[in-house]
């Protein structure tokens, strides 16, 4: 068969272009962040809204804080659907980083991160 090594990169490339709308990955939608900053040594929570349900006990957030240090952080389900409640521990000012690896309710993972900062 002649034509197979000519089909088969073609189809390759129609099945990836059609991939995307068949997915429904967990995507930020809104943040806490964006209305109420983080204030330096106080405990906070902060809320991250997902255009899906989430999976919480399957999710894992760190906080990325100077010098590349890694803290797990507690989470919890909001109120609204896709929503996700992190708690902050008192923090000192500078740039952080929140990575989140949160399972969608339809088991696909998203690896992301989201930068933040603390100031008075
Ligand atoms: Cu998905």
């Amino acid at each position: 068969m002649k034509l197979r090594p000519l089909l088969a990169p073609w189809l390759a490339l129609a099945l990836a272009a059609a991939a995307p709308a068949a997915l429904a990955h967990a995507v930020i939608t809104a943040t806490s962040l964006q209305e109420q900053p983080v204030k330096p040594k106080s405990p906070a929570h902060v809320a991250l809204f997902f255009n899906s349900n989430i999976e919480f006990k399957l999710s894992k957030v760190q906080l990325v804080s100077k010098g590349d240090v890694h803290s797990p952080l507690n989470i919890k389900p909001g109120k609204k659907r896709g929503e996700l409640l992190i708690d902050l521990p008192g923090l000192e000012e500078g740039e952080y980083v929140i990575k989140y690896k949160v399972f969608a309710a339809d088991g696909h993972l998203t690896d992301d991160q989201l930068r933040f900062r603390v100031a008075p």
